[in-house]
């Protein structure tokens, strides 16, 4: 949402553009401020690309929310190998992933930049610990898969973290304290992503202050812009990196540059590919992949309707099952496309509580929404893929999110999922699990046949850790 920066507009031009733009009222105050106040503000809206707000807005206030209409059909599915002709296709697939990483052509790249409101925890939500036994943190998990993986393959895997204003400083200490999780600094670059200001349901910029606009991250679909304004693509050019692994750092199981995906991308020479598990009924709250007239993209839960969710397949499966994981393999020459051209994502519209100041001046701290925050998503740039591939994995292997503090999707689940895991592995490898918590760190193994090679004499539970 950043503008080239050239010479400072002065406070005459920048209140003639947001009058001309029906936005004079943020203006109002500057008469008002302090000098230092005055000077930060500008820099503020000067920063503003108003064209671009001018498209947004008009896109969020006419949007209206539907469900899909058009020829809806369910996508082309890699689905689970659960035959030889399946276990042969994954086994191509995992050998073209694995050269790949061999060659450092792969970097793990994790969005981290929500503020995890509905879990209600005070820092980063990458903090928070999940380890059923150790207490291990999202990002420990993360990172430690990023170096679990790099040894494996002998070549160093960049990891770049997306975080936003609001997570930036905390996650970057977070690193910092764990010593960088055994990683090489070198190896991890940070990367914050925009903003995009929130407005009341006329269109007009809400003031956080009389010297502030009240701006929150541009959701995940912001990655692509912060990958190039920050330089992230063009080191990865520069590094002989071509494939992006995307993930949430919210979700623990995540196989984070799993190569059986990877090879999965690069063998059908694919720009985006998605992970999706089977949905566990019509209801769930993901959004399903689905081929909208012809095109693959995600369609919201919120937006399928109640008919398409409930129907099933001549086996009796939900016929929208592909429940999105959140888990992309990216082309970087296709973002490279993206942000070099005219395509722009669509704009999503959620309706917030927004704290601001009111045309008299005062603060208002609203108990019902009263603005509009516009976001973008990461995977409403797969109808603009030339090709893509949708591959099916199972949930109790990959997706244990956490979203809530208590009930579904809760650290509790996620814990959960990581021991029941860990309890799996322990017993394909051949020991009793225990009756209740097991843990195996990304460091002692990354799949369960590691499991067993790695397993010695003194390894014997319940947590399986190096370091
Ligand atoms: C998302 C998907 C949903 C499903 C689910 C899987 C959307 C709108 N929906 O649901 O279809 O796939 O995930 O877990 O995405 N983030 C940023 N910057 C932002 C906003 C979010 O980095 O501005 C990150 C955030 O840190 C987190 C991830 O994106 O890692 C998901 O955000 P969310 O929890 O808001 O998405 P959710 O649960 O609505």
């Amino acid at each position: 949402m950043t503008t080239e920066p050239g010479a400072q507009p002065s406070a005459a031009d920048l209140t003639e553009r947001f009058e001309a733009a029906g936005q004079g009222h943020v203006c109002r105050y500057l008469p008002e401020l302090s000098e230092v106040e005055r000077d930060g503000f500008l820099r503020q809206l000067a920063a503003l690309d108003l064209p671009r707000l001018e498209t947004l807005i008009g896109a969020v206030l006419a949007a209206a929310p539907a469900d899909a209409t058009g020829a809806v059909e369910p996508p082309d599915l890699i689905e689970c190998a659960d035959d030889d002709a399946g276990r042969a296709r994954d086994d191509e697939a995992r050998a073209a992933g694995e050269e790949y990483l061999a060659a450092g052509r792969v970097a793990a790249f994790m969005v981290a930049g929500g503020q995890g409101t509905r879990l209600g925890y005070d820092g980063p939500k990458g903090r928070f610990p999940v380890g059923p036994l150790t207490q291990r943190s999202l990002f420990a998990y993360h990172a430690q898969r990023v170096r679990a993986t790099s040894r494996r393959y002998g070549a160093t895997a960049p990891f770049y973290v997306m975080t936003s204003d609001a997570t930036h400083e905390s996650t970057v200490a977070a690193f910092g304290e764990a010593g960088w999780f055994g990683l090489d600094p070198e190896q991890v670059h940070f990367l914050t992503q925009g903003t995009l200001p929130a407005i009341d349901h006329a269109g007009r910029l809400l003031l956080a202050s009389k010297s502030s606009l009240a701006l929150s991250p541009d959701g995940h679909g912001g990655s692509f812009a912060a990958l190039s304004a920050s330089g992230a693509l063009a080191r990865m050019a520069a590094g002989g990196v071509d494939q992006i692994f995307y993930f949430q750092v919210d979700n623990p199981l995540a196989p984070v540059l799993d190569p059986v995906f990877i090879g999965h991308q690069v063998l059908a020479g694919a720009e985006m590919s998605t992970k999706v598990v089977a949905k566990t009924e019509p209801g769930e709250k993901v959004g399903v992949l689905a081929r909208v007239d012809g095109r693959v993209g995600v369609i919201e839960y919120s937006d399928l309707g109640d008919e398409l969710a409930q129907e099933r397949d001549e086996r009796g499966r939900l016929r929208f099952r592909a429940g999105n994981i959140a888990i992309h393999m990216l082309d970087r020459a296709f973002v490279e496309r993206l942000v070099g051209g005219d395509l722009e994502l669509p704009v999503h519209r959620a309706e917030k509580k927004v704290p601001c100041i009111d045309e008299r001046g005062v603060r208002v701290e609203p108990t019902e929404p009263n603005a509009i925050k516009m976001e973008l998503f990461v995977f409403d740039a797969l109808p603009l893929a030339a090709r893509t591939v949708t591959q099916e994995v199972r949930r109790e292997d990959e997706f244990a999110p956490v979203k809530n503090a208590q009930g579904s999707d809760s650290p509790r689940t996620a814990s959960d999922a990581l021991a029941d895991q860990a309890r799996r592995w322990m017993g394909a490898a051949g020991l009793a699990p225990p009756r209740d918590l097991a843990e195996v760190g990304p460091l002692f193994a990354l799949d369960v046949e590691e499991f067993r090679r790695n397993l010695t004499e003194r390894d014997t539970g319940p947590v399986f850790d190096r370091s």
